[in-house]
C-alpha cells in the first residue's frame, strides 16, 4: 500500500526545507518507507479536491490506502507508531517521546510562528517595531527553558525519537532570525538533527523539486 504526501508545488522558502512536508519526509526517511508526493499550488490547496483531504486547505497531507491524515503532529505520530524506529518500545519512554512532540508543536512552535508573522507578514505595520522585540523575547523565554535539557544530552530523552524530529523541525525555522545562535547548545542540537542521513535525504528531495521549479521559471 503506497504512501502519498502533499507538498507545495513551489515552496515560498525556495527549498530551505521550512515547509512542513520536510518533517513528514524526514519521518518517512527515518523509518525507511518509500513515498510519493503530490504537488499542489496555492490555488489548488483551496479547491474542493484538496479540501477533502485537508479541511484547512494546507500541506502536508498523508494518504495510505483508505487512511487520510493532515496535521504534521498526527502524521509523524502515525508514521512512528505504524513503522517503528522513531518511538521507544518501553511504555513510559514512549509516552515521554510523544510528550516532546506535543511540546514542540504546542509550546515551542507558537511563539516561533508569531515571530515569523511579526518579522515577515507585519513588516509594514506601524506598530511592528514595538511588537517585534516583545515577540522575540517570548521565543527567548522558551529557549532559555529548553536549553538546559540539552546541555549534556545529545537528544531530549535518551535515543533520537519523533520528539526530537519535531523539536528540531520547529527550531530550525528560527535560524533566519538569528535567535537560535544565541543558544549554542540548541543550535548544535539542530545541527545534529540536520546531520542525520534521513534528514539529509528529506531535505535534498524537497530542494530538488524547488530547484527544478526555479529553473522552469
Ligand atoms: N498545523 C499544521 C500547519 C500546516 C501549515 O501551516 N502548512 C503550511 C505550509 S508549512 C501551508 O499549507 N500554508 C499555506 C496556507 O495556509 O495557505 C501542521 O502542522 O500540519
Amino acid at each position: 500500500m503506497g504512501i502519498i504526501i502533499t507538498a507545495f508545488e513551489r515552496s515560498p522558502d525556495g527549498g530551505k526545507g521550512l515547509a512542513r512536508d520536510t518533517r513528514v519526509r524526514w519521518a518517512l526517511e527515518e523509518v525507511e518507507q518509500p513515498y510519493k508526493v503530490r504537488f499542489v499550488s496555492f490555488q489548488a490547496m483551496k479547491e474542493p479536491a484538496h479540501l477533502a483531504v485537508h479541511p484547512f486547505g494546507q500541506i502536508p497531507t498523508y494518504e495510505e490506502g483508505e487512511l487520510t491524515l493532515f496535521e504534521t503532529g498526527a502524521i509523524v505520530l502515525h508514521i512512528a507508531t505504524r513503522f517503528g524506529g522513531l518511538l521507544p518500545d518501553v511504555e513510559h519512554a514512549r509516552a515521554r517521546a510523544i510528550t516532546w512532540m506535543f511540546a514542540a508543536l504546542n509550546t515551542i512552535e507558537p511563539p516561533i510562528l508569531d515571530l515569523t508573522t511579526a518579522r515577515i507578514h507585519e513588516g509594514d505595520k506601524p506598530w511592528r517595531d514595538e511588537r517585534l522585540p516583545l515577540v522575540a523575547d517570548r521565543v527567548r523565554a522558551r529557549l532559555t527553558q529548553l536549553s538546559p535539557r540539552l546541555a549534556d544530552a545529545e537528544w531530549l530523552d535518551g535515543a533520537f525519537s519523533a520528539g526530537d524530529l519535531m523539536m528540531v523541525s520547529v527550531l530550525l525555522r528560527l535560524r533566519a532570525s538569528g535567535i537560535l545562535d544565541e543558544y549554542p547548545g540548541l543550535a548544535d542540537y539542530v545541527a545534529r538533527g540536520e546531520a542525520r542521513p534521513a534528514y539529509q535525504r528529506a531535505f535534498a528531495a524537497q530542494l530538488a523539486v524547488n530547484r527544478a521549479q526555479a529553473v522552469a521559471g
